[in-house]
């Protein structure tokens, strides 16, 4: 089994740089892209790729979309950050604009995805205890085992993956760890009266994009009245039309108290994240209690409106569903001895990979290099497949044939 090609010196050079002057907390694929358009990217010897990474989600729009680069280059010339020391002109227009699109009283605007997070546990503890009552510093969130929200130490506080925590304690206190789709684990934790929330991603990306059963999002919801404690969606990656629908708990018409959002809230061109709830929840945080420089920047916020444009305006959630379907069953039809399991719902996709080398996945990931997909393994075993939800069935049936091609290299044992 081998997929090593040897790498042009262009792309060693960027390879070196990275390696000598760039902390090594990434292992990434040896590609160095510099160009990128719709789902295609473009490396430094002009090669061609589908990106099948899509940014982890956040290039739901595809590269470079048109509108929202439109919007960006308008807005950089203009006006781009005022800090929340004063009002702007952008600002109050998109919180009109995301609120009423995701129907919610209020957004709480932030920058990258787990400045999100850590704003939905600060108000969850904060409704926690004005709203709901709680005792002083009792207050408890639940959370899912095998998550996946960010890399901060208050997040990777009730992470379960040994990678995300080691040697980074002492961790914060007041999260208790569940099941993943266990409605009785759920039930049995929101016993006590002390839970302001629990957090979930609706679909599990890290954990290998992992869809719990039909009902899960209803039973959580019903769970989750019953005992007066806050639904809390991370839709940072299962979000903004991935799944097959704008949301992805709207797969059972369910709506969160807090929704988080992000990745695909700028197309992929900004960091911008964001938090909405109804008034109950967000009023609790008073001015100076929370905030950010960059949060809620004008070119953030022009960005975002023009990206939450485009997914509507091109039906993106449409064609995830679609493409999704039709991608796990063209990938069915291929009978590969090498795939263990296909899954995934609209275009946030992931197989298993069933091979004797521990290092199948990984050679799997660079002969589709070689054939022009770009895709990463995750976990050993398992590699993702989430391309920009503009790709077009055509598009979808020469990746298959790509996949197809690819998968011969694990026979050369
Ligand atoms: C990395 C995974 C994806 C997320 C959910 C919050 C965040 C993320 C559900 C934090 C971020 C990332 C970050 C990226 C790898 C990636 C990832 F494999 F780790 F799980 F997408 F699948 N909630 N996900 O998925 O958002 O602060 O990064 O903006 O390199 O760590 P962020």
């Amino acid at each position: 089994m081998q997929a090593t090609s040897l790498l042009s010196a262009n792309t060693q050079y960027f390879l070196d740089l990275e390696e000598n002057h760039g902390a090594h907390n990434y292992h990434p694929l040896p590609v160095v892209i510099k160009k990128a358009s719709g789902v295609y990217f473009h490396d430094v010897d002009d090669k061609r790729y589908y990106d099948f990474l899509s940014g982890y989600s956040a290039v739901n729009q595809g590269h470079c979309h048109p509108a929202i680069i439109d919007a960006l280059v308008q807005q950089a010339q203009t006006l781009t950050l005022t800090s929340r020391a004063f009002y702007n002109d952008q600002l109050g227009e998109y919180e009109k604009f995301i609120t009423g699109y995701f129907g919610y009283d209020k957004v709480l605007p932030m920058n990258t995805g787990v400045e999100a997070v850590e704003t939905a546990l600060k108000l969850s503890r904060k409704w926690g205890y004005e709203v709901k009552g709680i005792e002083a510093d009792k207050a408890k969130i639940v959370v899912c085992k095998q998550n996946f929200h960010g890399r901060t130490l208050g997040v990777i506080s009730y992470s379960t993956d040994p990678t995300a925590t080691n040697n980074y304690g002492p961790f914060l206190a007041g999260f208790e760890s569940i099941p993943f789709n266990d409605i009785p684990a759920l039930k049995t934790a929101l016993q006590d009266n002390n839970v302001a929330a629990f957090l979930f991603e609706p679909i599990q990306g890290e954990a290998g994009v992992v869809v719990p059963d039909n009902g899960y999002y209803a039973g959580v919801r019903a769970l989750c009245n019953t005992y007066n404690v806050l639904m809390v969606a991370d839709e940072i990656q299962s979000g903004l039309c991935r799944t097959g629908t704008v949301l992805a708990c709207d797969a059972e018409d369910v709506r969160p108290d807090i929704l988080i959002l992000g990745k695909a809230l700028s197309g992929g061109v900004l960091p911008v994240s964001a938090v909405l709830a109804d008034d109950e929840i967000m009023l609790t945080i008073q001015p100076g209690e929370h905030g950010s420089t960059y949060g809620g920047n004008p070119l953030a916020c022009k960005v975002a409106i023009a990206a939450l444009k485009v997914l509507k305006d091109e039906k993106m959630a449409e064609n995830a569903a679609t493409m999704g379907e039709f991608f796990r069953s063209e990938l069915k039809n291929l009978e590969s001895p090498f795939i263990e399991t296909i899954r995934g719902r609209g275009l946030l996709n992931a197989i298993v990979i069933k091979h004797s080398d521990p290092e199948a996945a990984w050679t799997l990931c660079m002969e589709l290099k070689e054939n022009g997909l770009l895709a990463k393994p995750t976990h050993g075993d398992k590699i993702r497949f989430a391309p920009p939800l503009i790709i077009t069935k055509e598009q979808i049936s020469e990746c298959v044939q790509i996949i197809a091609k690819s998968l011969e290299v694990l026979q050369k044992g």
